[in-house]
């Protein structure tokens, strides 16, 4: 225990040193299962200070290929010129499986990965919790207290994973492709609500079919609820090869960090961490519990009974709860 201290104490000072390195295996450390590795990242957690200066905590979603991490390589570097620190968390849906395929976004990020203030991670997604991997939260933490003011997160496009981003950070964009077509290529309704802002990209390949597509997104956007009263989802459209409509997407991050939100963010931060918390609680706990031989047992035969027919399965649960909680009451 006491060398968990000592390592967890000198990882945090090195962290707190800027030291990629340590922030890097700490990421490594939020991501594993194993007990030891689990106990020193709680450990860390531990040590985290306030963070008087908020920073930037940008979510970035959009279906592949759509532009994503190219974005985000541009996007950083005009941050990291005018002088912010930028930590970039992608999250690789095919890492699961291969292990290391993150490469293809590290090469992408390969000028925004040299810069002296950028700091590139990829994720591992984890399938319980959606594309951001459970440990994603904690590492936007950990990044902070390393003295980044900007993170950005690259998510999944698929499905829940996207809103489970937005949940993470203050301020969602989605990204969309220019289309020829005259529907909004099927965006879901879900998303479109929780974005605080729209970018079209790949502006260079046919610039009047971005500007239709962008006309389309911001007429279906006036019949959906805003994403919060005192901020209008604005749509823009840019070229990650061009750099085109860059200056756009500044001034909006601005207006939202700077003016509108700056209020509003610390709130929102403390509704997400409540949230948060609910979530791991319901699934530490049934972990938890279920790694307890007399709890595993008990449940085996109340599920058995259920399954048998001998007692409908709600009332199963019912039963069991209940002799838990006498349990619990006994031991008090
Ligand atoms: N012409 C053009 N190609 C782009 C643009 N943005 C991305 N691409 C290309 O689209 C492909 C997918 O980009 P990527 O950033 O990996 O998409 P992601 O899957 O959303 O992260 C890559 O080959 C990029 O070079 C753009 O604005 N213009
Ligand atoms: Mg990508």
């Amino acid at each position: 225990m006491s060398s968990t201290i000592e390592t967890a104490d000198s990882l945090y000072a090195d962290i707190r040193r800027g030291q990629r390195r340590a922030l890097a295996r700490s990421l490594s450390l939020l991501e594993s299962s194993l007990p030891a590795d689990r106990e020193l990242a709680y450990a860390l957690l531990e040590r985290c200070q306030h963070q008087p200066n908020p920073s930037w905590r940008i979510g970035c979603t959009g279906p592949p290929g759509v532009g994503k991490s190219t974005f985000i390589e541009r996007l950083g570097c005009i941050l990291t010129d005018t002088g912010r620190s930028v930590a970039v968390l992608a999250v690789d849906p095919s890492s699961r499986r291969s292990g290391g395929s993150i490469l293809g976004d590290k090469v992408r990020m390969l000028e925004l990965g040299q810069r002296a203030n950028a700091f590139i991670r990829p994720t591992p997604s984890k399938a319980t919790l959606g594309g951001a991997a459970p440990s994603t939260r904690d590492a936007i933490v950990l990044c902070e207290q390393a003295g980044f003011d900007t993170i950005i997160i690259e998510t999944v496009g698929v499905g829940q994973s996207e809103i489970d981003v937005a949940t993470m950070v203050d301020m969602f964009l989605l990204l969309a492709l220019p289309n020829s077509g005259d529907d909004v290529q099927g965006i879901k309704r879900g998303i479109m609500e929780v974005a605080h802002a729209v970018v079209v990209t790949k502006s260079d390949l046919d610039a009047a079919a971005s500007k239709r597509s962008a006309a389309q997104i911001t007429s279906a956007l006036r019949y959906m609820i805003p994403t919060a009263s005192d901020w209008q989802t604005p749509v823009h459209v840019v070229s990650n090869a061009t750099g085109d409509g860059f200056d756009t997407v500044i001034d909006a991050l601005h207006r939202f960090f700077d003016n509108t939100r700056a209020a509003t963010i610390d709130h929102q931060r403390r509704q997400q961490r409540g949230e948060w918390f609910d979530r791991v609680l319901s699934s530490e706990m049934l972990q938890r519990l279920l790694a307890m031989q007399e709890f595993r047992s008990a449940c085996d035969v109340a599920r058995e009974q259920s399954v048998l027919g001998r007692m409908a399965p709600s009332l199963g649960v019912h039963r069991l709860l209940d002799r838990i909680q006498m349990l619990i009451t006994e031991v008090q």
